[in-house]
């Protein structure tokens, strides 16, 4: 299947994973919703046209173990958070079309709709399963309130993922030697009966899918291998109070759970049922997109196209959820006769001073800390959408913060801006009097391109590069041609250059505003537009500005050394605080996890390799021949599960070698791409295949190592 690339005809939705409404915010959160907000206004740059909904997730065991932990009702603890994170996105400049939350009437009636027709098609039936119970509470222990061992891969996990071991989503009675998380005491299982969805019917349909599916290379590849290994189907439904419940099939209200329960026994009648949170969770993006509709009207966007017809549908999630957006999700949709997503983009995670972010040990950077410590909320989004591609973790430190706002956005961005525009009003009281030169005309042509790409490939990183590199073209390009040396002899090539620049200053904005929308706006002011640069297209990079404008104030300021030591010693004493804390009660029960901390300990040095003890000569080294080479193609290995055959040309000759990339990459994206390989390894030969060099990476994700600069094809490593 292939795309028509964007900006389509169609409606375009984009999303963002549904917060759990049971915690502070913070920069794990954060980059997910400002990535994916950048994202919907990078794609309104092109034109098209795109609503960016979301919504809190209050349902699940999430919500009800903390609701429980502080005595409150999950109902009046989920909406006190749902209505903390409205104010807080706006503050990130995160501008949801729709916010709304699972637990609304449309999300209870459509997700009630949704499963009412899987029912009628046939793709959910009964069965009984052993559920973990808790006889002194008396209770069942659905996902959260059970703890146990992996039976995949023998990690600690809960009762519905091994979070910290394989990342797999675990169906109830899976988890081995389970725990009350209540009492702590052994669980037993216990017969009930349950509601099932049918994912083993999609297989195929999944498969196809996945094979169309756009976005990060992760969101494809990962989900293969699970409906390679036999995709099993799905409990759907809960043995607890909160959550949406199971629907009746006549569409009556169900009876409630307590009257079900005085009539005893253990087989669960619908009625007492309520759906699993990771049924009513997606379907929130289809309520959130129903609400916008509702509320501007299906003339201006109309979500059933968008659901039903043929809209794009982009989802921006953690991770850590990609089984749940590529197998569970696509499946009901398709199964309720539901459009299926264009695009997934699964994002990496956030590590704090190099070690995973943590929030039971406060090792994390709060929402609302940022905000109070005065920094403006564009830095961040820079920050976040351009340290690291959008598959990759991205650390964050106090002092890689003040470095790259001070090296890219004050030092290359901001002071062109300033100086451009300063030296225009001065001279010219705004934009001269000139034509853009074709140089400049080219420059600006071709960051609007690479910005174009960058939407395409679902690159943000590459959006900010394209604004950067036109900034640092500017830079050079005042200085190269000096126009305060011009104004008296040559005037008219004084003006014109100056157009340039003013030009230059302009597309940067239009170009930065997905990212930095605040500080492209005042950009925008100061040049004298009209109107909102959030409605400029890319093309608008090329028109003139306003002949006239004012006097032009900076508008990144310098972040001070002084400024970063502080806030690195406050980080790292709460974190000394918190592992104090630790001994005495043990943190590692906390259940105030997020997607940013099953990243825990990922880059911590305790799970790193440790040093070698024993050094090596200079000889030694020489030893090794490490040559620049350049991937000609990459295809699968049949029958072995990780093994890629890739064709490397080393400038002297091509050579085939086997590496074990194949879940990790997405092969077909890595001819064309620069390696280093190891070309006197011995040669062996995997599934029969030789391989006659080693290809290095770094990492679990095998990471390819490559050339900073342009090392020619067939140079060596020295
Ligand atoms: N509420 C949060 C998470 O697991 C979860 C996302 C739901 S998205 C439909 O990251
Ligand atoms: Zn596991």
């Amino acid at each position: 299947m292939s795309h028509d690339e964007f900006p389509t005809e169609h409606p375009a939705v984009v999303t963002c994973g549904l917060p759990y409404a049971n915690g502070d915010l913070h920069i794990g959160h954060l980059r997910g919703y400002i990535g994916a907000d950048a994202f919907s206004r990078a794609l309104e740059t092109l034109g098209q046209e795109t609503a960016y909904v979301c919504g809190s997730d209050m349902h699940g065991t999430p919500v009800a173990v903390n609701a429980e932990q502080e005595g409150v009702d999950p109902e009046d603890f989920a909406l006190e958070w749902h209505e903390q994170y409205e104010e807080t996105f706006p503050q990130f400049n995160v501008e949801f079309d729709n916010y709304g939350h699972t637990h609304d009437a449309t999300n209870t009636e459509l997700t009630q709709e949704i499963v009412r027709t899987l029912d009628e098609e046939g793709y959910i039936y009964e069965k009984e399963i052993q559920v973990a119970y808790d006889p002194e509470a008396d209770q069942y222990l659905p996902d959260r309130y059970v703890e146990g061992t992996c039976p995949y891969c023998g990690a600690k996990a809960r009762g519905d993922e091994c979070d910290e071991g394989c990342q797999r989503h675990l169906e109830p009675g899976e988890v081995e030697d389970p725990t009350s998380t209540i009492t702590g005491n052994p669980a037993e299982y216990r017969e009930r009966t349950h509601k099932f969805f049918e994912v083993s019917e999609f297989a195929e349909f999944l498969t196809d899918f996945l094979d169309g599916l756009e976005g990060t290379s992760n969101a494809r590849n990962q989900p293969r291998q699970w409906i390679e290994d036999g995709l099993q189907d799905w409990c759907i439904t809960r043995d607890m109070d909160w959550g949406i419940d199971y629907p009746t099939a006549d569409g009556e209200d169900s009876v409630a759970p307590e009257e079900q329960r005085e009539g005893g026994g253990e087989a669960a009648d619908e009625s007492d049922l309520v759906l699993y949170v990771w049924v009513d969770a997606p379907i929130e993006y289809i309520s959130s997109s129903k609400q916008y509709t509702e509320r501007v009207g299906a003339d201006e966007y109309d979500w059933e196209q968008v659901w039903k017809g043929d809209g794009e549908i982009v989802h921006v999630i953690g991770r850590d959820i990609i089984q749940h957006h590529t197998i569970f999700w696509p499946a009901m949709l398709e199964g309720a006769g539901y459009n299926k997503p264009r695009g997934i983009a699964a994002t990496g995670f956030i590590t704090i001073n190099g070690k995973g972010l943590s929030t039971s040990r406060n090792r994390a950077i709060w929402a609302k800390e940022y905000l109070e410590e005065g920094f403006h909320p564009d830095l961040l989004r820079y920050y976040l959408t351009t340290t690291g591609g959008l598959q990759q973790d991205v650390d964050f430190s106090w002092e890689a913060f003040q470095e790259k706002v001070n090296g890219e956005l004050v030092g290359t961005v901001g002071n062109f801006w300033y100086r451009s525009l300063l030296f225009a009003y001065r001279n010219y009281e705004g934009t001269p009097d000139a034509d853009v030169s074709a140089e400049v005309r080219e420059r600006i042509e071709g960051a609007i391109g690479d910005a174009r790409e960058s939407v395409n490939d679902y690159d943000l990183r590459g959006i900010g590069r394209a604004a950067t590199r036109l900034a640092q073209f500017g830079n050079e390009y005042i200085q190269r041609n000096e126009p305060w040396k011009l104004t008296d002899d040559e005037p008219e090539k004084a003006a014109q250059v100056i157009r340039d620049c003013v030009q230059i200053a302009k597309a940067i904005g239009v170009l930065l505003e997905p990212i930095t929308p605040d500080k492209a706006q005042r950009l925008w002011e100061q040049l004298g537009e009209n109107g909102a640069v959030a409605d400029a297209h890319l093309e608008d990079a090329l028109e003139a500005p306003p002949r006239r404008f004012e006097e032009p104030g900076e508008l990144f300021g310098k972040i001070e050394d002084d400024r970063v030591a502080a806030l690195t010693e406050k980080l790292e004493e709460r974190v000394e605080a918190a592992a104090g804390d630790d001994e005495s009660d043990d943190a590692e029960t906390e259940s105030d996890d997020t997607a940013a901390d099953e990243a825990e300990g990922m880059t911590d040095t305790d799970d790193l390799e440790a040093l070698a003890d024993e050094r090596i000569g200079f000889d030694d080294f020489q030893e090794l021949d490490i040559r620049v080479g350049r991937i000609e193609s990459a295809e699968g290995i049949e029958g072995a599960d990780d093994l890629a055959r890739l064709e490397v040309d080393i400038g002297f000759e091509t050579r085939q070698v086997v590496a074990g990339i194949k879940q990790l990459h997405d092969l077909d994206e890595l001819p064309g791409e620069k390696c280093i390989l190891l070309t006197n390894m011995e040669k062996a030969e995997l599934f029969g295949v030789e391989s006659n060099g080693m290809i290095l990476a770094a990492g679990e994700e095998a990471d390819l190592l490559t050339t900073h600069g342009d090392a020619a094809v067939g140079e060596k490593v020295r």
